[in-house]
């Protein structure tokens, strides 16, 4: 962060999926920020507006990823693959796409990232648990393994070089819920930037795991190993119910999308090759 009182905090944040569903809301939510807000995806992203960088790449390009971190103070990392894959895919965006940006991070003395991890690293859980961050992950998809890969790539490089990373495993989050199960995971967008304002500010985060959901009526995740962060979220899918009437109705027990917190998920993969 720098200090000099007419620049905001940071010099310049990287988000990268700026071209992506999140990305194009991020895109503007987040300039209060920075002086400099560098966007980057492999897709188009139009041409750059006041106070924005573009920046053209594929996370899978090692030297290309080195020079998009360039001058770079705190990065936002929404890029990568965001469904499941076949894994050749995967392991491209998400896998390799990760090592190299965090080589990158470290090469050039980021202190801190902000990573969109996902519930489908926990989504073989049953719905009638409840967990918290420190339970041992549970992948519903290749998809989820390398969200899992990323949030291990991260503890590895706090813990050997001190790179802070908070590793928000987003739940559901779009206007509004597609199916009953999206009433237990959605996320508003105002309180997803929330939750990466309190990640970005709080004054020492180490490796954090955040669950990103909002305060919604039904749970399945417990944020006080977070607490730290400060994220309070303001919404709730409790706006919606009417959209879902029937979500008390006990699942079916062979059904595994209604079992499982990571729902249609778990019918996906394995997608090898
Ligand atoms: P999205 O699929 O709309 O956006 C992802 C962006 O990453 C795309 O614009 C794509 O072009 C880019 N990308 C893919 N491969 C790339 C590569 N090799 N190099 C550079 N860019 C590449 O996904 P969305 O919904 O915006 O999600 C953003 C992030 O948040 C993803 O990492 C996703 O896994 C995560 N997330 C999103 C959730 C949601 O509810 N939207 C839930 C959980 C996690
Ligand atoms: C995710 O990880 C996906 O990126 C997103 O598209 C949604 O499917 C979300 O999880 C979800 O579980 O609803």
């Amino acid at each position: 962060m720098t200090s000099t009182a007419s620049s905001k905090p940071f010099k310049r944040i990287l988000l990268t999926g700026a071209a992506g569903g999140l990305g194009r809301i991020l895109r503007e939510r987040i300039k209060p920020w920075a002086d400099i807000v560098r966007l980057s995806d492999l897709s188009d992203m139009g041409p750059a507006g006041p106070g924005e960088e573009i920046v053209q790449c594929n996370l899978a390009d090692k030297a290309a990823v080195l020079r998009l971190m360039e001058g770079v103070d705190a990065v936002l990392h929404f890029g990568g693959i965001s469904v499941e894959a076949p894994f050749d895919a995967i392991m491209q965006a998400n896998i390799l796409g990760m090592a190299n940006l965090y080589e990158a991070v470290h090469k050039t003395g980021v202190k801190r990232v902000v990573f969109a991890s996902s519930n489908h690293t926990i989504g073989f859980y049953r719905n009638t648990d409840m967990l918290d961050a420190d339970m041992p992950t549970r992948p519903d998809t290749l998809y989820g393994v390398s969200k899992c890969f990323g949030e291990s790539l991260s503890r590895y490089y706090y813990d050997r070089f001190g790179i802070e990373t908070v590793c928000i495993r987003i739940g559901s989050c779009f206007p509004e819920p597609a199916n009953p199960r999206m009433m237990i995971t959605y996320l508003s967008a105002d309180d997803l930037v929330e939750s990466l304002r309190c990640s970005l500010f709080a004054p020492r985060v180490g490796h954090t795991i955040l669950f990103g959901v909002s305060d919604n009526p039904a749970k399945w995740w417990d944020n006080t190993k977070a607490a730290h962060l400060g994220f309070v979220p303001k919404d709730s899918s409790a706006q919606f119910a009417a959209m879902f009437p029937d979500t008390s109705a006990y699942p079916a027990a062979d059904d595994i999308a209604t079992t499982f917190q990571g729902g249609g998920f778990i019918l996906n993969g394995p997608q090898y090759p």
